[in-house]
């Protein structure tokens, strides 16, 4: 009996040392102390012997069977241990898991770009309030109350109530709106600054209209002005077909500029681009040179400066350039669309 304990343990013990998954060790935990195995058959027989003989040899089977179980025990924690470290290892030779990062929205994108146009012509970007008054959305602007060129821009009012603590800011609390184009930044950089200078204005704006797929309720736009002596349509004919050279890069791009109609401009124009051969022209700004009596608003004198304004669309810029048939892609928040850019 001796003899058969002693090999039990010793091979139980050198399966225990050679196994190195604990998969197979549990396997094997079961072969030497699962229920048909040779020490459990053993034990099992012990009521088969003399009392005397189950005394001597009672013990010895119990202590095997514990030390076998530590042993097991231990060996099956090592080797869980060293498993999960081995898991946590980095193995070169893995497929990488993909890793997903943020986007920048491809309007942000685009406004970036433009940004990084002018400020190569030499223009600054300043910001204004999306929150206007009436006074510099359109007094100013020459869009005098109840002219009939106010229709042009759809305004979403603001009621009394909301604004009333921001009475003291402003300069004509009565009427507050949310404004309907970057234009009043003009009246407001000129109140507090001279010329000559040149800025680019970009930011939102909001109209309250119907929507679809060339039309949102709130959409960007970037505004330009430069103001200075003696300046002409020249100038600004040549800084916009240099802007939009460099937008467009390679791309061939023919330009048309028509007539339009302003109250802040005179003459007023609006700018066409044709890219490539699509044959297409599309309308991409309003512009024109800065009108006498916006000049005298901000308090200039009308005889000694002249200069340019224009206003773009951001959404009809980057729909031309990605070739983006819906505004309202913008603003869907659909992540298939997003990623796109
Ligand atoms: C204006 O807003 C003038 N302030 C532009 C201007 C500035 C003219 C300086 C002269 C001097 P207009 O309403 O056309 O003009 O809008 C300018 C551009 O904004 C349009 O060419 C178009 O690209 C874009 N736009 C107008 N309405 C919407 C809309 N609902 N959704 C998306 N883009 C629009």
């Amino acid at each position: 009996m001796e003899f058969d304990l002693n090999k039990i343990k010793k091979s139980a013990q050198e399966a225990i040392e050679e196994l190195a998954s604990p998969e197979k060790l549990e396997e094997i935990k079961i072969k030497f102390l699962g229920r048909k195995s040779e020490l459990t058959e053993l034990l099992r027989s012990l009521k088969d012997l003399s009392i005397e003989e189950r005394r001597k040899l009672g013990p010895k089977l119990q202590e095997l069977k514990k030390e076998l179980e530590r042993s097991f025990d231990k060996r099956l924690k090592d080797l869980r241990i060293s498993h999960s470290t081995l898991r946590e290892r980095i193995d070169v030779t893995k497929p990488g898991h993909k890793i997903t990062s943020g986007h920048i929205h491809p309007l942000s994108k685009i406004e970036e770009e433009i940004e990084q146009i002018f400020l190569s012509m030499n223009f600054s970007v300043v910001e204004g309030p999306e929150v206007e008054d009436e006074y510099h959305n359109f007094d100013a602007l020459n869009i005098p109350k109840d002219h009939p060129a106010r229709e042009m821009w759809d305004t979403f009012w603001l009621r009394q109530n909301e604004i009333k603590n921001q009475k003291s800011k402003i300069k004509n609390p009565e009427k507050l709106l949310l404004r309907t184009h970057t234009s009043p930044m003009q009246i407001r950089y000129m109140e507090k600054n001279n010329p000559p200078f040149q800025i680019i204005v970009p930011g939102r704006v909001f109209r309250y209209e119907a929507t679809d797929a060339s039309h949102e309720i709130n959409f960007y736009q970037v505004e330009g002005l430069m103001v200075g002596k003696d300046m002409s349509l020249a100038n600004f004919k040549f800084v916009v077909e240099e802007f939009f050279k460099k937008f467009f890069g390679s791309q061939k791009i023919e330009f048309r500029f028509r007539p339009s109609y302003f109250p802040f401009v005179e003459p007023g124009v609006e700018v066409d681009i044709k890219l490539g051969k699509s044959g297409k022209w599309l309308e991409v700004m309003g512009a024109g040179m800065v009108h006498r009596k916006v000049f005298d608003a901000v308090g200039y004198n009308p005889n000694d400066v002249t200069g340019f304004a224009f206003g773009l669309g951001l959404e009809r810029l980057a729909m031309i350039k990605y070739k983006i048939p819906d505004i309202r892609l913008f603003y869907s928040g659909d992540l298939r669309f997003i990623k796109q850019f």
